[in-house]
């Protein structure tokens, strides 16, 4: 059996089921009537990250030891699926809130996680993800914000870019050259940077095509002194742990991307049976049903290579970075392409913002570009595809 061969089946069990379902609910009675105000605003919802902490959804990616649910990749996607059928920038939240504790999670020590996970879990505290900067987006090894040991202690200097809720999140991982002489991929370090410490500002948001509720934020760090206490594994493991980070959030965002394709597709298929026109409803025409067939093709592939890629990860696949890739790459340009017929579907009304459609073309863009390009997935895929041996 080759490592290409998957091995490992799946079927949600009930709980996962019921998680889903529960979740769905919540999304469509609280945060669908919320979303076109969000996206209108481009307000970060305070009151939907209430509501996720409330019902225990931030806590998902948290070990039950520390105050959270101990979910599994699979469940945690699950969640995130079900709340962008309805907002994709409430889903962030969820999915903003696993990728910056990743690093903690991978590599963080027992007093770490004992330290930040409690309020993490709770929903208390929101953490941040801060690798890429103005320079070093696809090449992540291009980075240069450095943290200069002194004592007991690190100097941060430098800035990040596109951090999403970089400015409002109470902890930030942070990914920093600490040692200028080490070999390209050797010389990163992680820190956990705390909201408040002197030299730390996020001057500037983004104006932004979609997820516009989200904030995403450029930081600067102005001679930030972090105690070493902070450093997430060891000097030199940076790269490793950003790498192997990514790895693991990457399946959220194809959630995200499953479920505003899937929530497109619910209105493209609700409008089709309730528009008329030539005398009768719109659905009824082949080259509409073509198009919804199509639609719901692509958006049941890339869940079923979701759930089948969660599956393999947590199993401990030596495949991980290529199931990972895969159902971004998948799920990211089957979003694009769903809501992109979802707004032909509904013709002129697709157009404006009478409908969500045109609001989930827009945020399903960010799926192809954000925690890797699919031009950066697809290199992945190739990687993993030339070195077997
Ligand atoms: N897990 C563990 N280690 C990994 C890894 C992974 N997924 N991917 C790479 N590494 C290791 C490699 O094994 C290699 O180690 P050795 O030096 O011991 O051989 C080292 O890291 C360097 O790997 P590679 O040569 O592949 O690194 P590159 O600089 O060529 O970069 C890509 C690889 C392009 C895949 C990486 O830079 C990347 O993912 N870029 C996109 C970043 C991104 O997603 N940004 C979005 C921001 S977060 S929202």
């Amino acid at each position: 059996m080759t490592a290409q061969t998957a091995t490992t089946g799946y079927r949600l069990t009930e709980e996962q089921l019921m998680l889903r379902d529960a979740v769905r609910l919540l999304a469509d009675e609280k945060i669908a009537p919320r979303a076109a105000e969000i996206d209108r605003t481009a307000e970060f919802p305070t009151d939907v990250r209430e509501l996720l902490a409330a019902h225990d959804i931030l806590g998902l990616p948290f070990p039950a030891e520390y105050g959270g649910v101990g979910a599994d990749l699979l469940t945690v996607c699950l969640a995130v699926e079900a709340i962008s059928r309805v907002c994709a920038t409430s889903a962030l939240i969820l999915a903003v809130q696993e990728l910056g504790a990743l690093p903690l999670l991978l590599a963080g020590s027992p007093e770490q996680k004992q330290r930040w996970f409690p309020d993490l879990a709770a929903g208390r505290h929101l953490i941040a993800f801060a690798l890429t900067e103005a320079e070093a987006g696809s090449d992540a090894a291009a980075i240069r914000t450095r943290a200069v040991r002194d004592g007991d202690e690190y100097v941060i200097n430098g800035g990040k870019r596109f951090i999403s809720e970089g400015n409002l999140a109470d902890l930030i991982t942070v990914f920093a050259v600490t040692d200028p002489e080490a070999e390209r991929h050797r010389n990163l370090s992680c820190f956990v940077v705390e909201r408040g410490s002197p030299g730390f500002s996020a001057p500037r948001l983004e104006h932004k095509m979609g997820i516009r509720g989200s904030p995403t934020a450029e930081l600067a760090f102005d001679d930030v002194r972090v105690p070493s206490a902070n450093r997430v594994g060891e000097e030199g493991d940076g790269f490793s742990i950003a790498m192997r980070t990514l790895d693991r959030s990457r399946p959220a965002i194809a959630a995200q991307a499953v479920g505003i394709a899937q929530g497109a597709l619910d209105v493209a298929s609700r409008y089709a049976a309730e528009r008329r026109q030539f005398g009768r409803p719109i659905g009824d025409f082949q080259l509409v049903q073509g198009m919804l067939a199509d639609m719901d093709a692509a958006t049941e592939g890339a869940r079923q290579l979701l759930y089948k890629a969660c599956t393999e990860i947590e199993a401990g696949s030596r495949d991980t970075s290529r199931w990972s890739a895969l159902c971004k790459l998948v799920a990211g340009d089957a979003a694009m392409r769903v809501t992109t017929d979802a707004v032909q579907v509904l013709g002129g009304y697709g157009y404006i913002d009478e409908f969500p459609v045109e609001r989930m073309m827009r945020d399903a863009k960010i799926t192809q570009l954000y925690e890797g390009t699919q031009q950066i997935q697809r290199l992945v895929v190739a990687r993993a595809l030339l070195d077997r041996d």
